[in-house]
């Protein structure tokens, strides 16, 4: 964006938006909402047609805002809750109990609290700590309120009119795991219902994540916050001598649009029968669920994954 400002596309060298645009900070452009601006910048006849944003409600300006003052949260490492057969009903494995549910959080010690729908009662949800080849159950209880608090498109197929509104499903991004464990965007069950996924983590160490995979509605469901890591160590990562408890820290890096009522705002198109618009750059970029956090550290090394 700024090398882009100081030296101007021969296009945009003569528009009339010129003079203002080019006094347009990165913050405040994305402040403004990055979609509309980029529209008028570019010109609307090259670039791909956008259809008409409706007026975002007063946002937050994370630069005007006092940062450090929140400690950067490390999400909670899922406990098993008890032990139950595998699918293959040959052995008792750790069973996880991880709920989706709304809940209000803090994204800022100035900011009032915002509503999310995530796993456990934290964005990201609690981290799933596991060992390549060791097996483990995860039951997913869907405990969100009927109504969904993001608006939704009902043009996008699979999210037709009268379904319920809070479906969800869980998908482990890169587990390899039996088809009926995977998730899949058709498998979503309402509130009041659960499943019970098998892991049997036979793959190599690696960082994953989990997230809402619903048919037609994951993009709003991941935006109200589902999301956590998956972690699966092995005795050749254990080899390599990294970092490791407090000297690793997990970053989940996420931006959203954020209203000065500290809620969740999902920009939407000017056709209340076609709200959804393509993309959008949010105006707070939170770590670990918080804006502009700070993490206390020692001089050493860290291991930071993202
Ligand atoms: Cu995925």
């Amino acid at each position: 964006m700024d090398s882009e400002e100081k030296h101007p596309s021969p296009a945009f060298r003569d528009s009339p938006l010129k003079p203002e645009l080019s006094k347009i900070t990165r913050r405040k452009f994305i402040a403004r909402g990055g979609l509309a601006a980029t529209a008028a910048r570019f010109g609307t006849a090259q670039m791909v047609h956008l259809p008409p944003m409706k007026p975002a409600p007063p946002l937050i300006d994370p630069g005007r805002m006092i940062p450090y003052v929140d400690p950067l949260p490390l999400p909670e490492v899922a406990k098993p809750v008890g032990k139950r057969l595998n699918s293959s009903r040959e052995t008792q494995v750790p069973l996880y109990r991880i709920p989706v549910q709304e809940f209000f959080s803090k994204v800022h010690r100035d900011v009032p609290p915002t509503r999310f729908w995530g796993f456990g009662n934290s964005v990201p949800g609690p981290t799933i700590e596991t060992r390549s080849g060791k097996e483990i159950l995860i039951e997913w209880p869907n405990q969100l309120p009927a109504k969904h608090f993001l608006p939704i498109d009902h043009n996008i197929m699979g999210a037709g009119k009268g379904l319920p509104e809070s479906r969800i499903v869980v998908h482990v991004h890169g587990a390899r795991v039996p088809p009926e464990s995977d998730g899949w965007p058709e498998a979503w069950y309402p509130p009041g219902k659960s499943v019970t996924y098998h892991y049997p983590n036979r793959q190599d160490a690696a960082l994953l994540w989990y997230h809402d995979h619903a048919m037609g509605i994951n993009r709003l469901n991941i935006c109200a916050g589902m999301a956590g890591l998956y972690v699966i160590r092995d005795s050749y990562e254990d080899a390599l001598n990294l970092p490791m408890g407090e000297f690793e820290i997990p970053l989940v890096i996420m931006d959203r649009m954020i209203g000065t009522d500290g809620q969740i705002y999902y920009p939407v198109s000017q056709f209340p029968d076609a709200p959804w618009i393509p993309e959008y750059s949010g105006n707070a970029t939170l770590i670990n669920g918080k804006l502009l956090p700070y993490l206390d550290v020692q001089p050493r090394k860290y291991r930071f994954r993202f």
